[in-house]
C-alpha cells in the first residue's frame, strides 16, 4: 500500500544505476519527471522535421524513421552516415535542441559520472511495432569517447549491448517508458542494437516507441 502512495517514477530506485559496463548505465525512470515536457516538444520537433525512412548506403530502407533537432543531425543516404546543419528534406536548419532535453541529459551524463557533457546533436528515433536497429556502432562523432544519452519513450524494447567486436552473443536489455541509458568512454564504441518492437499500445504514444541520443558529433 506504501507504493501505491508514491508519486510515479519514485518506483524506479534512478539513484542507483545500473552498470551495463565500466561506463555504461542504464538509469531507469529517470525521464519521467520530464515526460510532460519532453511529449510536446518532440510534437513542435516533428512539425518542423518531419520523421522519415532514410536509406543505408548499402541501399537498405532503415526500418525506424528518425528526425533530429540541435545544430547537427544524423542523415543516411546512398552515400553515406554523416552530419548535417541541415535537414535534407527541407533545406532548413534542423529545430534547435529544447531545453527539457538538455536539462534531462545534464541531469542523466553527471549521475553516471560524466560532468564535461556538452552535446550539439540529438537523433530522435521513432520505431514501430516491427521496427528494429540491427546491431551497429556509432562512430561518425568526432570524439568517440564523449558522452552519449540516449532516452526511451512509448513501446518496451529490448536492446542489444555487445563488446567492442561483432562476436559474441551481446546482452539483452529490457528498457520501457522514461528509461535513460548514458555511455562513454571504453564503452562508447560497443556494438548495441534494438529488437523488433512487440505490438502493443502506449497510453501516451500509442503504437510507437521514440528514442532520442544526445550527443556531441563535432
Ligand atoms: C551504444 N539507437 O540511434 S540508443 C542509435 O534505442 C541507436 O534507438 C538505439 O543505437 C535506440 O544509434 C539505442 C541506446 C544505447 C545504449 C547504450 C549503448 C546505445 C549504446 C552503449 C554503447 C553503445
Ligand atoms: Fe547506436
Amino acid at each position: 500500500m506504501q507504493r501505491m502512495s508514491l508519486p510515479q517514477g519514485t518506483l524506479f530506485d534512478s539513484d542507483t544505476p545500473l552498470a551495463l559496463g565500466s561506463h555504461a548505465f542504464v538509469l531507469p525512470g529517470l525521464a519521467l519527471p520530464y515526460v510532460p515536457e519532453l511529449l510536446p516538444a518532440l510534437d513542435a520537433i516533428q512539425r518542423v522535421a518531419p520523421f522519415r525512412h532514410m536509406v543505408t548506403p548499402g541501399g537498405f530502407e532503415m526500418s525506424v524513421q528518425l528526425t533530429n533537432c540541435g545544430a547537427l543531425g544524423w542523415v543516411t543516404d546512398r552515400h553515406g552516415y554523416r552530419y548535417t546543419a541541415h535537414d535534407p528534406a527541407t533545406g532548413q536548419p534542423w529545430p534547435p535542441m529544447p531545453p527539457s532535453f538538455l536539462h534531462l541529459a545534464r541531469e542523466a551524463a553527471a549521475r553516471a559520472g560524466f560532468d564535461d557533457f556538452t552535446q550539439d546533436a540529438c537523433l530522435i528515433n521513432c520505431y514501430e511495432p516491427g521496427s528494429r536497429m540491427s546491431l551497429h556502432q556509432d562512430r561518425n562523432e568526432q570524439d568517440l569517447f564523449a558522452p552519449v544519452v540516449s532516452v526511451s519513450l512509448g513501446l518496451p524494447a529490448i536492446f542489444q549491448f555487445g563488446g567492442l567486436t561483432r562476436s559474441g552473443r551481446p546482452a539483452r536489455v529490457p528498457l520501457v517508458h522514461g528509461d535513460v541509458v548514458v555511455w562513454g568512454g571504453p564503452d562508447r564504441l560497443r556494438y548495441h542494437g534494438v529488437l523488433p518492437i512487440e505490438d502493443g499500445l502506449h497510453p501516451l504514444l500509442g503504437a510507437r516507441r521514440i528514442n532520442f541520443t544526445l550527443r556531441r558529433a563535432a
